[in-house]
């Protein structure tokens, strides 16, 4: 059999914060696999542990002594019993033996190596010939908060999300120009801005959280007129890294203010209103379900995603499920570690009419598997940065596969 694996090979590479990854080579007789894991800035508590003690160094170890010859002489294509075999070498309920970033690098590597077995792209390889349509593209174009620092605003990400486009490139064009007007807002307003940018090519200025937003609606409306491709403003607020549990206070330290639940739900319930949000991540810390469940009732053609409280977790999304809190759930593979989990997970939104957002991660490689699995899981939205070569990777991987699918490629619904 073509599929059948003959070689693991475990390695340390960079990824786009410098720090130190582990990527996996997976050969089969006929194919090869190759899969770099992405690492969080603002981690959920609920993900499952990265590494193991001792990081990347310890799992190329544990690769070497006790995956790679298991995995050797199986079938690449027993995607699910792989997956299962992880859950096994490992023993525990949160990767922390093996570590959840070496189980989504041997996972994916495995995909891979069985889908260029069969020489098919692995989209298609994991989902088939109907998978047909693109993601519309969730990208950064301001932030702050763990990813930037200084006096960037305390949220984390302005985003941009185009919502009608006829074709992918289109939308991620539109992107682009957001992303470069924002720019030149910034520089209009303040002489002095240097241009920086954060981890995921989002500009990173001192600017407090309502001029960015400000700023970044301009831009939308400006771009969504000129090219006609209608571009809606997203924020991701990352609201665990604000909340202190001992004072029950959101502090937002930049601006010198403090919230309570009550208080952030108004806040944010008047920023969705008064600037026509289409998207919300974590606008409440990991544990407030019941906040996330009000603000949705609240709230009229807003997605309300949950990222740090489902953390890709099946058994966490369920929970949201029975109070109704969000109507969106990241899929960030390395929170749950192989990619069956990720899959059992965008099943179960889908089930529950709950929007499925393939995510990337602050530090990224490039790459660009995240495009593949975006299409293979019908994701509506991948979010996935504008700029940065990291992030372009994920985007340029997207073009060629609407290439590939030529006239039967489509955009995906959005119900906004
Ligand atoms: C997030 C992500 C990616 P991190 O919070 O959504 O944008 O950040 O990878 O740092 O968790
Ligand atoms: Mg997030």
């Amino acid at each position: 059999m073509s599929t059948v694996i003959e070689n693991v090979t475990a390695r340390k590479v960079f990824n786009s914060r410098g720090e130190k990854t582990l990527e996996i080579d997976i050969s089969t007789i006929a194919g090869f696999g190759r899969a770099s894991a992405p690492a969080g800035a603002s981690r959920g508590k609920a993900e499952v542990i990265s590494y193991p003690k001792g990081e990347v160094d310890q799992a190329i170890k544990k690769v070497e002594e006790l995956v790679a010859p298991e995995l050797i002489g199986r079938n690449a294509d027993e995607q699910e019993e792989i997956d299962l075999l992880l859950h096994e070498l490992d023993g525990t309920e949160d990767f922390r033996n093996l570590g959840g970033n070496m189980a989504y690098a041997v996972s994916l590597a495995t995909a891979e190596a069985a889908a260029t077995s069969y020489g098919m792209p692995l989209f298609q390889h994991l989902a088939g010939y109907f998978a047909n349509e693109l993601p519309y593209p969730l990208g950064n174009v301001l932030g702050g908060g763990k990813h930037a620092g200084g006096k960037t605003p305390d949220i984390q990400e302005f985003l941009v999300l185009p919502v009608k486009a006829e074709i992918f490139s289109d939308a991620a064009k539109a992107n682009i120009l957001v992303h470069q007007r924002v720019g030149s807002l910034l520089r209009k307003k303040d002489a002095s801005f240097t241009g920086g940018r954060g981890d995921e090519g989002a500009w990173a200025p001192n600017i407090k959280n309502e001029e960015a937003l400000e700023i970044v609606a301009k831009a939308c409306e400006e771009v969504s007129e000129e090219s006609g491709v209608e571009c809606r403003v997203g924020l991701d607020i990352a609201a665990s890294t604000l909340w202190k549990p001992k004072e029950e206070r959101y502090v937002y330290s930049r601006e010198g203010t403090k919230r309570n639940s009550g208080e952030q739900l108004d806040f944010v319930s008047s920023l969705v209103k008064n600037h026509n949000l289409a998207y919300v991540e974590d606008p409440f810390h990991e544990e407030d379900f019941e906040s996330f469940s009000k603000l949705t009732k609240r709230v009229k053609k807003c997605l309300v995603c949950g990222d740090d409280l489902f953390a890709t977790s099946k058994k966490r999304l369920a929970r949201g499920m029975k109070v109704g809190a969000g109507n969106a759930v990241i899929v960030k593979t390395n929170q749950v570690g192989t990619l069956t989990d990720a899959w059992e997970t965008t099943k179960l939104a889908k089930k529950a009419s709950y929007a499925p957002i393939m995510s990337h991660r602050s530090g990224e490689t490039t790459d660009t598997h995240l495009a593949h699995l975006s299409v293979a899981f019908h994701c509506p939205i991948i979010k996935t940065g504008v700029l940065g070569g990291t992030r372009v990777a994920k985007i340029n991987e997207l073009i060629r596969i609407e290439e590939m699918l030529g006239n039967r490629a489509e955009m995906s619904a959005l119900l906004l």
